[in-house]
C-alpha cells in the first residue's frame, strides 16, 4: 500500500505522486468527473461546431450534465470526424493559442491533429511523471528518452514527464542505437522510455557490443509503451537490460503516453482517472459490457483545453480489470491491449489477434520474440504464413530440428488459438529489427500474385 508522510511524498522520498487525485475515494472521485464531464460538454458545445451540432442531435442540455449515467446519451466521436475537422475543426480554442501541435501519421487519409495549450502539456507531463514514479523514479533520476521525437507523442511526452518530475533528461529520441547504449552507460541512465520492441534491440544490441547491461549499467526502470508487448517478451526485456518494466498506454488523439500505465505490480494499467474517463463498449451495440469483459475501449477527456473529446472511439481491444489494485491506487485498471477491432485477423472463420501469436510463441524457449504474420491471397482462400525466429543457440543448421520446431509450433497454434497457419522457422537476426512500433502484419492480399 502506498503510504505518505504530511507533504504528500511516499515513504519519505521524493517521487511524483498525486495523492490528492491517486487516492481519492471512489464516490469522490466520480463526483468530480461528473463535475469536469459537464464543464467538458459545455466548452464542447460553447466552443466546437461539430460537438453542438452532435449534441443538439442527440437532444442533449450539457448543462444538465449531473452524473456519470449521463454520460451514455452523449454522441460519439471517431477518427474520421477528427480527419474530416482537419487540421483545427475540433480545437475548442484558436490556434493562435496553442502551444504545440501533434499530428498522427495521415497514412490512410489525413492526419489528426491534436492542440495542446501549457495547462494541457502540464497534465500530460503529470500523467506521465506518475509513470516515472511507478518504475521507482524521481527527481534524482537520469531519463533516457528513446522513444521518437516530433509529431508523434512518444518523445515529447515522456520528455515532459521527466520535466514535471525533474529528472535529468537525455533527449536522444529513437534511433543511433549503439551512440543509445554508449549515453545510457556513460551517463548513467536508470529509467529507459521507448517501446517494447525498441528496448529490446537495444538491450539485444548491447549484449553485442560486449556488455551485460542487466549488471553493468545503472539502468533499472523502463517506461515502455506504444505498441502490444506480450508478457513473454517484458520477461525477457526485463532479464536482458535488468530492469522492472511498466506498460505505457496514450493515444495521440486524446494525450498521447500517460491515458493509463502500471503501477509496480504489473497488473493492469491505472487510467489516470481525474482527466480522463474510461468506458468498455461492446462495438456492436455501443453499450457498456460488465467490469472484466472485453470490449471497445472509449474515452472522454476531462481537463483539456485545446482538444477535448466526448467518447473517443479508440478501437483498441482491453477490459476492466475487476477489484482492487494492492498499490493502494483507486483509479481503475485496464488490461493491457488485446488487439485492435481493426487489426483482427480471420483465419478461416477463427478470430484471431496479432498478440495471441506474440503469447503462445513466448512459450518456446527455441524462438525469440521477433516474428512476423504474412497474409496471401492463394486462390480463394486467404494464406497465413507466420514467420519466427530462432535463437542464436538453436541448431539451424540442422534440417530435421527446423522441421520438428515448425511443426510443433504449428501444433501449439492450432490447439492454443484454433487456427492452421504455415509456419517458417528462420535464422537468427533474419527478421527486421524496429527503433518505434513494430510491424508485424503484412498484409499482401491485394498485391496482385496467384
Ligand atoms: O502510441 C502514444 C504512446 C507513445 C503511447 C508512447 C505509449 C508510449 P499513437 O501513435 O497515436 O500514440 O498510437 C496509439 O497505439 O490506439 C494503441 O493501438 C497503440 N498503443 C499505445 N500504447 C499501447 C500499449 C501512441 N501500451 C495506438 N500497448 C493505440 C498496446 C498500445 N498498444
Amino acid at each position: 500500500m502506498l503510504s505518505m508522510n504530511s507533504c504528500g511524498q511516499v515513504r519519505g522520498e521524493e517521487r511524483y505522486f498525486q495523492p490528492e487525485f491517486e487516492l481519492m475515494g471512489r464516490e469522490e472521485l466520480e463526483a468530480l468527473q461528473a463535475k469536469r464531464l459537464r464543464q467538458t460538454a459545455q466548452n464542447c458545445y460553447a466552443k466546437i461546431g461539430f460537438y453542438q451540432k452532435a449534441l443538439d442531435e442527440a437532444g442533449v442540455d450539457p448543462a444538465a450534465i449531473s452524473s456519470l449515467d449521463d454520460l451514455q446519451a452523449l454522441p460519439f466521436t471517431t477518427k474520421q470526424d477528427m480527419r474530416d475537422a482537419y487540421p483545427f475543426g475540433l480545437f475548442a480554442i484558436d490556434v493562435h493559442d496553442v502551444q504545440r501541435l501533434h499530428a498522427s501519421s495521415g497514412t490512410t487519409g489525413h492526419a489528426t491533429v491534436v492542440g495542446y495549450t501549457q495547462k494541457d502539456i502540464d497534465v500530460w507531463g503529470d500523467t506521465f511523471a506518475r509513470a516515472i514514479a511507478q518504475v521507482g523514479g524521481g527527481a534524482e533520476s537520469i531519463l533516457q528518452v528513446a522513444y521518437g521525437y516530433g509529431l508523434f507523442t512518444g518523445g515529447l511526452g515522456a520528455h515532459e514527464g521527466g520535466i514535471r518530475s525533474g529528472a535529468t533528461i537525455v533527449p536522444m529520441s529513437s534511433g543511433n542505437t549503439k551512440r543509445q547504449i554508449e549515453m545510457m552507460r556513460d551517463f548513467g541512465v536508470d529509467i529507459l522510455a521507448c517501446t517494447p520492441s525498441y528496448a529490446l534491440l537495444i538491450a539485444d544490441t548491447a549484449i553485442e557490443m560486449g556488455y551485460d547491461p542487466a549488471n553493468e549499467f545503472k539502468v533499472s526502470g523502463a517506461i515502455l509503451g506504444a505498441e502490444p508487448c506480450s508478457e513473454g517478451m517484458r520477461q525477457e526485456i526485463e532479464a536482458k537490460l535488468g530492469v522492472k518494466m511498466v506498460d505505457i498506454y496514450g493515444l495521440s488523439e486524446v494525450m498521447g503516453p500517460g491515458v493509463s500505465c502500471e503501477c509496480r505490480y504489473q497488473n493492469g494499467l491505472h487510467v489516470a482517472e481525474d482527466h480522463f474517463i474510461i468506458e468498455i463498449l461492446d462495438p456492436e451495440t455501443l453499450r457498456p459490457v460488465p467490469d472484466g469483459e472485453y470490449g471497445e475501449v472509449v474515452f472522454t477527456t476531462l481537463s483539456k483545453e485545446c482538444s477535448p473529446l466526448i467518447r473517443y472511439r479508440t478501437r483498441d481491444i482491453s477490459r476492466i480489470m475487476p477489484g482492487e489494485c494492492a498499490c493502494g491506487r483507486t483509479f481503475r485498471r485496464m488490461d493491457r491491449i488485446s488487439g485492435r477491432t481493426d487489426d483482427m485477423l480471420i483465419i478461416r472463420g477463427v478470430n484471431v489477434f496479432p498478440r495471441q501469436f506474440q503469447q503462445a510463441l513466448s512459450a518456446f524457449s527455441e524462438l525469440t520474440s521477433y516474428y512476423q504474420i504474412i497474409l496471401e491471397r492463394r486462390g480463394p482462400l486467404d494464406h497465413v504464413t507466420l514467420k519466427v525466429e530462432t535463437t542464436p543457440e538453436f541448431p539451424f543448421d540442422e534440417v530435421r530440428s527446423i522441421e520438428l520446431l515448425e511443426q510443433k509450433v504449428k501444433a501449439a497454434l492450432r490447439s492454443d488459438l484454433q487456427v492452421s497457419v504455415d509456419v517458417q522457422v528462420v535464422e537468427p537476426k533474419s527478421i527486421e529489427r524496429s527503433e518505434g512500433k513494430a510491424k508485424r502484419v503484412f498484409d499482401l492480399r491485394n498485391e496482385g500474385g496467384n
